[in-house]
């Protein structure tokens, strides 16, 4: 069989990788539909070899669809979402719209593929920070069970958007022409207040929680405890944007339960579990870095180290495609195994 595939969003950062990947990938495809807001319609994008008129995303753009693949953001998922359920299509999320919903599989394959089979139309994409991190985290935890983690992240401008690329571009241009910085952007769009991005860090990406977390952070704890099935893991995040375009990188801190582990353990754990890779030895400079890790698949890990203090805790450095497996390749790979399995 074949299917009738939509891709919601397809012009921007995650859409235009999804219809790259969906080239890629062998999911057979009958028909391809690409929508996006009303200002993106009638943008032309290639695929296959031929080209692909982009159509305004509307309610009756799903019939006869069998996955749909959302990427325009949230308030767009939730008015659109239904609607295509409503016409018979399985859905896959790329927002934090549903996410947290009790009859919505939250899913990073390697890591809950079974949560799949309980889906009521609706599966969601975890946020690409939480993505790669959890796929570090399941084999530990399955291994030696999990108490504790705390995560630092260095991540990409590409995770707000091809706008934010441009604007880090700009940015570089005017520091580097002895010009003052424009900053119209980040760190959250819409915002009254702007900060450069170029030559800089910023500790907060989205708005600011009452608890004094940003809305990344607090999607990084309570995406992971779903994910992982552990309401009662120990979990927080500081989420931290920096002047890379491509790839995320996070600094681990995680607790074991059991005693006694060495490095060695906790590298050949993460060295054999699905879809990571291990790059780890100090004698030659080897770990992975956010260009090493750019256009590539699989989440990266390295410079495993014991804390010095508790016998317990293990740091790790983990690096992965923001774009890819954070989004359009965790996505295509949801669509992928509910095909496989028949679940769809
Ligand atoms: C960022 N993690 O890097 C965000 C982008 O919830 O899917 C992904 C937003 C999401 O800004």
């Amino acid at each position: 069989t074949a299917f009738t595939i939509a891709v919601v969003g397809a012009t921007g950062a995650v859409g235009q990788k999804i219809v790259q990947l969906l080239e890629k990938k062998d999911i057979p495809i009958k028909q391809l539909k690409l929508l996006s807001s009303q200002r993106s319609a009638g943008k032309k994008v290639f695929f296959a070899n031929r080209e692909i008129t982009v159509e305004e995303a509307v309610p009756e753009s799903f019939e006869d669809v069998d996955i749909a693949l959302f990427s325009a953001g949230g308030s767009v998922s939730k008015k659109l979402a239904p609607e295509a359920v409503k016409r018979g299509a399985v859905v896959v999320d790329n927002t934090s719209a549903y996410r947290l919903d009790k009859d919505v599989p939250l899913v990073v394959p390697e890591v809950n593929e079974q949560d799949l089979q309980s889906h009521n139309g609706i599966i969601a994409n975890p946020n690409c920070s939480t993505i790669q991190m959890v796929a570090t985290l399941k084999p530990i935890q399955e291994a030696f069970g999990l108490k504790r983690v705390i995560v630092s992240t260095y991540q990409a401008v590409s995770g707000s958007g091809n706008e934010a690329c441009d604007e880090l571009e700009e940015q570089t241009k005017q520091y580097v022409n002895g010009e003052d910085m424009t900053a119209e952007l980040l760190p959250v769009k819409g915002d009254e207040k702007h900060l450069p991005i170029a030559f800089n860090a910023l500790p907060q990406i989205d708005v600011f929680q009452d608890n004094g977390y940003t809305f990344e952070e607090m999607k990084m704890i309570n995406e992971s405890k779903k994910i992982l099935h552990d309401d009662a893991l120990a979990i927080a995040a500081t989420c931290v944007r920096l002047p890379i375009f491509t790839s995320h990188a996070e600094s681990v801190y995680a607790e074991v339960e059991e005693n006694g582990l060495s490095v060695k353990d906790i590298q050949n754990t993460l060295g054999n579990a699905d879809g990571v890779v291990l790059e780890d030895d100090p004698q030659t400079q080897t770990y992975p870095t956010p260009l090493s890790a750019a256009e590539k698949e699989e989440v990266f890990a390295g410079r495993v180290r014991k804390d010095l203090d508790n016998d317990n805790g293990f740091h790790f450095w983990v690096v992965s495609d923001n774009l890819m497996k954070g989004a359009a390749l965790n996505t295509i790979q949801i669509a992928e195994r509910l095909i496989q399995n028949k679940w769809l």
